[in-house]
């Protein structure tokens, strides 16, 4: 507990142009969860790296990401906001706990493996090692909640096994953390494939809606959406690429998908699809034009992120002191 609230900590890499999925998947989530608890939010560039990055592009990135979080209404007094990078204890206890994790365990990791068949030329122990330094983030302000896609329950087991066995070992160290899967967005769809999910690492431009794209962009894209050839508006598993549709629309108005069938009932496909195109513009424009506006400020950024980067490590600092008494490392003369 901080402040007397439980806490909550996620994170993003800032790899890749973020999509609607990211938004509505995970952000608008985090926004949501906000006022409730006590909030880490990091821009996990360490991560980064596990995959090969042009150092500009990755800096660049990484500072579009930390404005992002702002622009979707995440207040950076409130929440801590700040670069992964800036707070060494992330590192320091990702070593510690690699020491008590077994090879056998990381080998099950789906996300290895996919990553390592997509990256064959570049299969290195930083990507191997990834679930640890993510265990890592999450054990060092001992949080609570950790909300994310149904990607990463993999990875949030692993987490707790790692803390459980800790635990066990050496006494109460780190509290055990649960996962939060949103209910509204946890899974958007391709546009082009709506039995594979919105990535953007996907090649086809059209997939996926990017939170950057004009709307002229997203109205043409959404035209273009793969439906079916039924002709009737429904919410079902059969009807994927419309259910998609209907969930995006439900995600950006608030409406529930029953509400938007009656409301379309006996109209066309491509009238929904306008609309869905606008409630998304309504939604993205203003964020843009946040970002935009926040990216002017350089200043005011600047001084979240360093403040927030001394906030994440007087916490994460305390858990790193105890977990270095409990191993057996000297204790520091003051
Ligand atoms: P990639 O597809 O390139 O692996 P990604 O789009 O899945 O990347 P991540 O950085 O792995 O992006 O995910 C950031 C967050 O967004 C995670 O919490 C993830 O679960 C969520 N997320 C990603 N794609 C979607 C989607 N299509 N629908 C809902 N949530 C998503
Ligand atoms: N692996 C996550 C990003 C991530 C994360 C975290 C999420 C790194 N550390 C800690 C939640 C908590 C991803 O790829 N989405």
């Amino acid at each position: 507990m901080i402040n007397d609230k439980k806490v909550l900590f996620s994170g993003m890499q800032a790899t890749g142009n973020l999509t609607l999925g990211n938004y509505l998947g995970a952000l608008q989530n985090w926004v949501k969860l906000a006022d409730e608890y006590e909030c880490f939010y990091s821009v996990v560039d360490m991560h980064s790296i596990t995959v090969r990055q042009d150092p500009a592009t990755l800096r660049k990135r990484a500072r579009s990401l930390l404005i992002l979080y702002i622009a979707a209404g995440l207040d950076p007094e409130k929440a801590c906001i700040y670069f992964q990078s800036h707070v060494s204890a992330h590192a320091e206890l990702a070593w510690i706990l690699d020491c008590y994790t077994y090879m056998g365990e990381m080998n099950r990791m789906t996300q290895f493996k996919d990553k390592s068949a997509k990256h064959a030329d570049n299969i290195n122990v930083g990507l191997f090692a990834y679930p640890v330094l993510m265990a890592a983030d999450i054990l060092l302000y001992q949080t609570d909640l950790v909300p994310v896609g149904i990607d990463q329950m993999q990875h949030l087991e692993i987490t707790r096994d790692i803390a459980n066995r800790f635990n066990n070992i050496y006494g109460q160290t780190f509290t055990i953390p649960e996962a939060y899967i949103g209910k509204v967005g946890a899974k958007i769809m391709s546009l082009q494939d709506p039995t594979k999910k919105m990535s953007k690492s996907d090649e086809n431009p059209n997939a996926s809606i990017y939170l950057m794209d004009d709307p002229d962009t997203i109205r043409r894209k959404f035209k273009r959406a793969v439906t079916d050839s039924e002709g009737c508006i429904a919410y079902r598993d059969e009807q994927a690429g419309l259910k998609n549709l209907i969930d995006i629309y439900a995600a950006c108005t608030g409406k529930t998908p029953d509400t938007i069938v009656s409301e379309f009932s006996g109209l066309g496909y491509g009238q929904l699809k306008e609309a869905v195109g606008e409630a998304v513009v309504d939604k993205l424009s203003p964020l843009q034009q946040r970002c935009a506006e926040l990216e002017k400020d350089k200043s005011y950024i600047d001084g979240i992120i360093k403040n927030n980067a001394e906030k994440a490590s007087y916490y994460a600092a305390k858990t790193l002191r105890k977990v270095q008494r409990k191993v057996g490392f000297p204790d520091r003369i003051r």
